[in-house]
This record gives structure tokens, sequence and C-alpha cells, in this order.
């Protein structure tokens, strides 16, 4: 008997929950894992220039320089979060054979034939992102375009993805979730803005229109307020992705690097879980800037995790992270952050939110400010060591050893 564990069970159900339960229902919450975390966005298609506005920053040693080494620190870091996962995968991590190559218009579910067999062994589903940069038609905008030729290549390219994704779908078992990013915007403030955001609406109804099944998967276009060199505007902001998502049927994904430095994501979520059928989030952690930074246990991971699961719509939303730090172990990189939003998970599902949302009502404003503070020093920490344990991944103390051992056995033997 864990004796830490029946105290802090004790404590918890004094305010009516119940700690076993919780420990059961944050086992099966799905997380999505982003490969490029790994191998620093660079994926295997192209030279290796990140492009788009966003930025890879640091040169700790260890990075990820093909699929098998990619796929081994996956495993890795995957072994050392206790519950659900997915596989966040970029176009650009196609795997193409021995002297073969094609163009991203042409890509087919064939060249990503080893991740699938990776993740159904893993038993995970896949998860799916066309890749609009780090190319050399992405050196200004993309989807759209006023270059017919550039805008219609990019339209293949969701289309070829697509399918992709459907593929995966099929493979796993397991619905897709297909996200749309594209970095066009502008440095400087632009003569017409009208224009791109048609086109791009265009080339989007266009990707759309080639049909699919959407019992398998589920598009998402992700919004942005800025980028690097992208500073005075993006055609893909916040009111364009929540118009086009609306009245098209799409879900809408927040990335919360992606709004204005005091907007909080966890604000927007009950509004949009009111008016959408599902939601979809990048979770990150912005310094400043979308710098994508480890994600933390801070107060807003912590927000976004309580909305999520004060809204009761859990399942209705698909968690994925979204960082790339290069100045720390990318191993312990992808680790902290999983381990960090599950924490940030079982802290709220381990707040009574019935019960401060009555005193909310009540207009008992003491009592909840109060109580909401009392319940930060509530033994929750104890529950997670014993969370660790029933998924038979090592503890707070523990986990660090792995990785620093895997760094000396294999990422530092990478030279
Ligand atoms: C960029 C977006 C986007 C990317 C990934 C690599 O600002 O957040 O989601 O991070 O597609
Ligand atoms: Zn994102």
């Amino acid at each position: 008997m864990n004796a830490a564990y029946e105290l802090a069970k004790e404590k918890y159900k004094s305010v009516g929950i119940d700690t076993d339960a919780v420990l059961e229902r944050l086992r099966r919450v799905g997380i999505s894992m982003h490969c490029w975390q790994g191998d620093d966005v660079i994926g295997f298609d192209n030279d290796g220039a990140l492009s788009g506005g966003i930025q890879t920053t640091g040169n700790y040693p260890g990075r990820a320089r093909s699929p098998k080494e990619l796929m081994a620190d996956i495993d890795k870091a995957l072994s050392l979060d206790g519950g659900a996962h997915k596989l966040n995968l970029h176009a650009s991590y196609a795997i193409f054979g021995e002297g073969e190559w094609v163009d991203r218009d042409a890509l087919l579910p064939e060249h990503f034939e080893p991740w699938v067999e990776f993740a159904i062994e893993r038993g995970m589903g896949i998860d799916f992102n066309p890749t609009f940069f780090s190319h050399p038609k992405a050196e200004g905008l993309t989807l759209s375009s006023p270059d017919e030729e550039i805008r219609s290549f990019w339209v293949r390219h969701g289309q070829a993805c697509l399918r992709i994704a459907e593929y995966f779908a099929e493979r796993t078992g397991i619905p897709s979730v297909m996200n749309i990013w594209i970095p066009d915007g502008f440095k400087d403030i632009p003569a017409d803005r009208l224009g791109p955001r048609k086109r791009f609406a265009k080339s989007l109804d266009e990707i759309l229109g080639i049909g699919y099944d959407k019992e398998k998967v589920l598009v998402t276009l992700e919004s942005k307020v800025f980028g690097i060199g992208l500073e005075s505007c993006t055609v893909g902001s916040a009111e364009f992705a929540m118009g086009y998502m609306l009245t098209r049927g799409i879900v809408p994904l927040m990335d919360n690097g992606h709004y204005h430095p005091t907007e909080m994501v966890s604000d927007k979520i009950s509004s949009m879980l009111l008016f959408c059928p599902k939601l979809a989030l990048h979770v990150t952690r912005a310094v400043r800037w979308d710098s994508d930074h480890v994600v933390r246990l801070d107060d807003e991971t912590m927000e976004i995790a309580k909305e999520i699961v004060a809204s009761g719509r859990i399942d209705d939303i698909a968690i994925a992270l979204d960082y790339f730090d290069a100045s720390v172990n990318r191993v312990a990189a992808w680790v902290q952050g999983l381990r960090n939003f599950r924490k940030a998970l079982l802290i709220a599902m381990l707040t009574p939110h019935e019960l401060l949302a009555e005193m909310q009502d009540r207009g008992e404003t003491t009592e909840l400010l109060v109580t909401q503070e009392r319940l930060k020093s509530y033994p929750w920490g104890a529950v997670w060591d014993k969370y660790c344990e029933v998924c038979s991944v090592p503890s707070e103390e523990d986990w660090l050893c792995e990785v620093m051992r895997y760094e000396r056995e294999v990422l530092l033997k990478r030279g």
C-alpha cells in the first residue's frame, strides 16, 4: 500500500473526488506527440532549411538525422509518459526509397509506409500536417499565392495529404486529424489583404472539394497572428479561420502561441465549444513571441487543462503538443512537455468544478477565491506518483536518468 496515495485519496474524497476513477480517466486521454521536436522541424524531404516564420534555436547534440533515429527517439519519449498517445507527422517526414524522391504535390500513402507500420505496432493513430513551408515554392505565399502555378501546386499538396490522412485512418483504425497551417503573410503593410484571403479560401475549398470520409479524417485549420518576417499581416488570421471553419464545417485548431501575448487560449475554449462540435489544440509555450518553448506546468497550461476537463467535452478535443527546442536534450523536451500537460490534466481532474461553479453562481466570491487557492496545496503529486506507478513509467525522480542514459549510449554517438 502506498501511504502517500492513501492520504491523498482521503483528502480528495473530502471534496468529492474519486482519485481511483481519475487515474483510469487520465490514462485514456490521448496526447498527440509531434514528431518535429526530434529533428528541429527539418524532415526528410528537403535540404534542411526551416522557413515559414518559425524558428528552432539551440545546438544541443543528438538531433535525429534519419527516420530510424527519429523513430528510436520517439519510442524512448513515449515510453516515459503513461497513457494513450498518437503520433503527429508532417508531410515533410515522407520516407523515400533509395534514389527515390517526389515533390510534395505527388506524395502518396506509400511514402509513409514505415510510419504506418511503426504506429500500428504500437497501437497508435497518426495525425497529419501538410507542409506548406521549407520548400522552394514556399518562399512567398502558398495557398494564397497570386501565382496560379504556385497556388495550384500547394492545392495538390493539400489534396495529396488528405488522401494520406485517410489512409492512416484506414490502416490504424483510428481517425486522423489533418491540420492545415500556412505561413502566408506580409512583413510590411499589405496593399491588398482581401485578395490573398479570397485565394486562401478558394484553395481550401479546392482541397476539401476532392471529398473525404469525415469519420476518418478530421480536418482542422490553425490560425496565427504573425510570424518572423510576417509581422504586419497573416492571411490565415483568427477571424479568417473562424469564418472558414464555421461555414465549411471543419474544426478550429488553436495554438496558444498564435495570439497576442495577453490573449489567453484558456478563455477561448468554452466559447469555441459552444458553437463547434469539435475542437483541436496545439499546446505550446510562447515566451514573448511564438517561440515554441517546452511546455511547462505553468498557470496557462493548467488553465487550458482546466477548461478542457470542466467542459465535460474532453472527447471532443484533439490535444496535440507543438514546440521545438534545440537547446536541451530533445527527448527530454518531449517527455517534459508530455508529462507536464498530463499533470495539468490530472490537476484539472482532481478539481471539484461543480462545487466551485456553484460558489460562483451563488456569488460567494471570497469562498471561491480561497477554495481555489486552497486546492493548490492538495497532494496531487502523490496521485501523480501513483499514476506513474500504475502506468509502469518512471517516477519524477527517475525518468531523467533514463533519458541521460539514452543520451550517453545513443544520442552522443550520432556525432
Ligand atoms: C506554426 C504552427 C504550426 C507548426 C507546425 C510545425 O506556428 O504552430 O503548427 O508549428 O506545423
Ligand atoms: Zn501549431
